[in-house]
């Protein structure tokens, strides 16, 4: 995130024209006015109730008649001062300057200028109880505090964030001060274990648990560490067991990897700091925008099940959802009429900004407009247009079809008929050689000239054909196919190992002639994947060895999508069975915790993903009927 709010704030600053009332008259399209100009800066170190005080930065509105509702962000990643003194946070926030809100930011506890110690995604108090602090609680305390100590306030206060700040945002929905009127959480992890940041269906994400971690607990700022290469595809492989990681660097000094390392399965600590149990029990009292990208490298799953949690008790109409074609973050920054070389014809992520995010705090906060927009509004990518929905995924006008794997690396909506013992394809997957799940040079996540941000759109040509990947392909299609909803695969294996992890990808191959983009002709554009670690197939908790060369059914999710497959391109799959850096290497031989594994029980395996009428395997896909 820290990066993509750089990228967000520079644009702002360069390209955002305010048209705030008095300033915009003065002000030329060469030069709007400075923030300066637009706002009076006010600098607090605001007492939460156990007498922690919190830095927080004040911005109101200098030439605007009020009272003005309050819009809050809390981070753990720096106010991020310019020379001027004033937050580049909020250059963000730009397409809501004209509307006139008395914009706050804050540190979190133990971060940056704030007192206190950080935990990271600090437990709620669940029940909330005296002497208990969590980040609600901070939230409420700072709330209250500006409401009775800024002049000129209507008494209602939004809050949004990204991320970190999606999550800060989550948590001060489950026992909201009654001032907060307004939501917007956007890409908050929900459950670090089965789907976000840190994990993925028990799959530990290496390279970004390891970078992540060290650079938030090394100190109060932001700390990276200092990889001696600037590929780090060879140095993570050369780290060999995860045990090392300690071994070598961080001696048990960093807090959030002792965790990953102390709790290998779905265990309570994973349960207790998951965020859509909380919403699955509580009715939403504050209305909340849920906001989701399609290609979203770190948090995808969060927003997305924390709008389905939320739907449970939905009695007062409060949960919204968005989802467009955006990485982590995408939306807040930039026109959003591309993606790395993926083209969408329109500025989803400025129409997203002006048309949604600040109508909707401008209906809430200031009671102007009216709700533009549906319960659900998706970008569909490859038809690359607006939809709406009064539920996600809809319910009605989808079919679910069964896209079987089939012989010569086919792909077909007929099952497989053959079912002699060799209806199968294979490959071996070798801990030593795990296939990268970039392209090299892996740069470190955040540093400079990473290909981190755009990862997930990258093209799947690279490992197309590499040894440790299988592929499956439809012909042409002969028509536009629209999946619109839940995508699920389904897969019958066996392995000679005792543990394994399946990695699927669902894509969308180009035609090899593609004039009217002929760079992009041929391409491998992922749609759906997900990694699923096989010792998880029956519990998360209480993970089991898988029998050596036994056919074993997998089902994982793919996530909900929206995607038209056009006419003429192909819907690919590709499997296998190592995504590395960014997941740590399976063993391959069941050891009960990953994370103390030895350089000697790592092996290689021979996976079979078998396609026969007995055990066909398949993606499920929810195909819209126009
Ligand atoms: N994805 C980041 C994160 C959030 C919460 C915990 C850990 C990492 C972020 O962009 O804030």
């Amino acid at each position: 995130m820290r990066r993509a709010e750089w990228i967000f704030v520079a644009f702002s600053l360069v390209f955002g024209a305010a048209l705030w009332p008095r300033l915009a008259a003065r002000a030329t399209a060469e030069h709007p006015p400075t923030l300066v100009q637009l706002f009076t800066k006010q600098d607090e170190m605001i007492p939460m109730r156990d007498g922690v005080r919190l830095h927080t930065e004040i911005y109101i509105p200098r030439h605007a008649a009020g009272p003005f509702p309050f819009l809050l962000t809390r981070t753990p990643y720096g106010l991020n001062d310019a020379p001027d003194g004033y937050s580049r946070l909020l250059a963000g926030y730009r397409a809501m300057f004209s509307a006139g809100y008395i914009f706050v930011f804050q540190d979190i506890r133990g971060r940056f200028k704030s007192q206190g110690k950080f935990v990271m995604l600090r437990d709620p108090c669940e029940p909330p109880r005296p002497g208990c602090i969590d980040e609600g609680t901070d939230t409420n305390d700072t709330i209250s505090w500006l409401l009775k100590n800024v002049p000129d306030n209507n008494g209602r206060v939004g809050i949004l964030g990204i991320s970190y700040g999606g999550w800060l945002t989550a948590m001060s929905l489950l026992h909201p001060n009654p001032a907060l009127k307004a939501a917007s959480e956007q890409a908050s992890p929900a459950d670090m274990f089965l789907g976000d940041d840190f994990h993925h269906n028990g799959a530990f994400r290496l390279s970004y648990g390891f970078e992540y971690t060290v650079s938030m607990e090394s100190g109060k700022t932001i700390t990276p560490f200092h990889f001696s290469s600037y590929d780090l595809f060879p140095w993570y492989l050369r780290l060999g067991p995860l045990s090392n990681v300690d071994r070598r660097y961080f001696h048990g000094r960093i807090p959030t990897w002792e965790n990953f390392v102390h709790h290998p399965n779905y265990d309570a600590f994973w349960k207790r700091q998951a965020v859509w149990p909380y919403f699955e029990r509580l009715t939403l009292t504050v209305p909340n925008l849920n906001v989701a990208g399609w290609w979203d490298q770190e948090d995808f799953w969060g927003p997305i099940h924390i709008y389905f949690a939320s739907e449970k008790h939905d009695v007062h109409h409060d949960n919204y959802l968005v989802v467009g074609p955006w990485n982590h973050g995408g939306w807040a920054h930039g026109l959003g009429n591309h993606l790395g070389p993926i083209q969408f014809g329109t500025p989803t992520s400025q129409y997203f900004r002006r048309k949604i995010e600040a109508a909707w705090f401008a209906y809430w906060l200031k009671g102007e407009g009216q709700l533009p927009f549906a319960k659900v509004s998706t970008f569909q990518t490859g038809s690359d247009r607006w939809m709406k929905y009064s539920a996600w995924p809809p319910s009605t006008g989808i079919t679910h079809r069964k896209l079987y794997f089939r012989g010569d690396s086919r792909l077909a909506f007929t099952p497989p008929t053959a079912n002699g013992p060799d209806a199968f394809d294979s490959y071996v997957s070798d801990p030593a050689f795990p296939v990268p799940y970039r392209h090299r040079p892996i740069q470190e996540t955040y540093g400079p000239g990473s290909k981190w941000y755009t990862w997930l759109v990258e093209d799947q040509r690279f490992v197309y054909l590499r040894h440790g990947v299988v592929a499956w392909e439809t012909a042409p299609l002969t028509q536009n196919l629209t999946v619109t909803g839940r995508i699920v695969a389904h897969l019958f294996a066996s392995t000679t190992g005792s543990d394994s992890d399946w990695v699927v990808k669902l894509i969308d191959v180009y035609p090899q002639h593609y004039p009217q983009d002929v760079q992009m002709s041929g391409y491998q554009l992922m749609i759906a994947d997900e990694i699923f670690r096989g010792r998880f197939r029956k519990s998360f908790e209480h993970p089991e060895p898988i029998t050596p060369n036994k056919v074993t059914r997998y089902v994982f999710s793919l996530h909900t999508n929206n995607h038209t497959f056009l006419k003429g391109h192909r819907i690919m799959v590709q499997v296998q069975s190592t995504w590395f850096p960014l997941y740590d290497r399976n063993p391959q031989k069941y050891v009960p915790n990953i994370f103390e594994a030895k350089a000697s029980d790592f092996q290689k395996a021979a996976q079979h993903i078998y396609r026969s009428r007995r055990y066909a395997s398949y993606i499920d896909l929810p195909v819209a009927m126009h």
